[in-house]
């Protein structure tokens, strides 16, 4: 759109002078390239991290308890049923969050088995994991006699993963704490 109306306000100018011209010239040129800059500005700056409402966990082999440990509080309408009925072990994935993932998981390497944890002080919260552009979603709604959800699963391909926590009625704002242990 602009470089089509630089072109028309060329066309103008031309018929008012050369001089003018000439300027008018040297300004596209400075768009241009001002274009080339900003395309390679762009190709040089890493991929974006995805948008997530409390961040994100990026862990390699043996990480510090610290890294693998966030917050965040639940509340949202959004249907957590949405994304899948129910994961690849035919566990159902239930509760209300936002459709914005909680956090991000960034595996750096393959892991063999991982515990990721919700402490929401006896509230009643959920938890879906889905490998980002892939089919494989994990989820739980109550463990270990409590209502806190919690996920154990082997064979973490590396990569990234979205966590939602959900709050098992809709709208229903819970503090959690979320942790992933090996
Ligand atoms: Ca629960």
């Amino acid at each position: 759109m602009k470089t089509s109306l630089i072109r028309q306000v060329v066309g103008v100018k031309h018929q008012q002078g050369a001089s003018m011209g000439r300027k008018v010239t040297a300004m596209l040129k400075l768009y241009h390239w001002g274009c080339l800059a900003l395309v390679a500005a762009l190709s040089a700056a890493p991929i974006l991290a995805q948008e997530t409402n409390f961040g994100t966990l990026k862990l390699k082999r043996g990480f510090e308890p610290a890294a693998g440990t966030a917050a965040g509080y639940t509340g949202g309408s959004f249907s957590l049923s949405a994304i899948a009925n129910q994961d690849i072990e035919g566990n159902p994935c239930v509760g209300f969050g936002d459709s914005t993932p909680d956090h991000i998981l960034i595996l750096d390497e393959n892991f063999p088995k991982l515990n990721v944890r919700v402490n929401s002080s006896g509230y009643d919260t959920t938890l879906v994991i889905r490998k980002t552009g892939g089919n494989i979603i994990r989820c739980n709604d109550d463990s270990d006699s409590s209502q806190n959800p919690s996920i154990n699963a082997e064979n973490w391909k590396a990569g990234e993963y979205e966590v939602w926590v959900g709050a098992i009625d809709a709208g229903t704002k819970r503090n959690y704490s979320i942790s992933v242990r090996e």
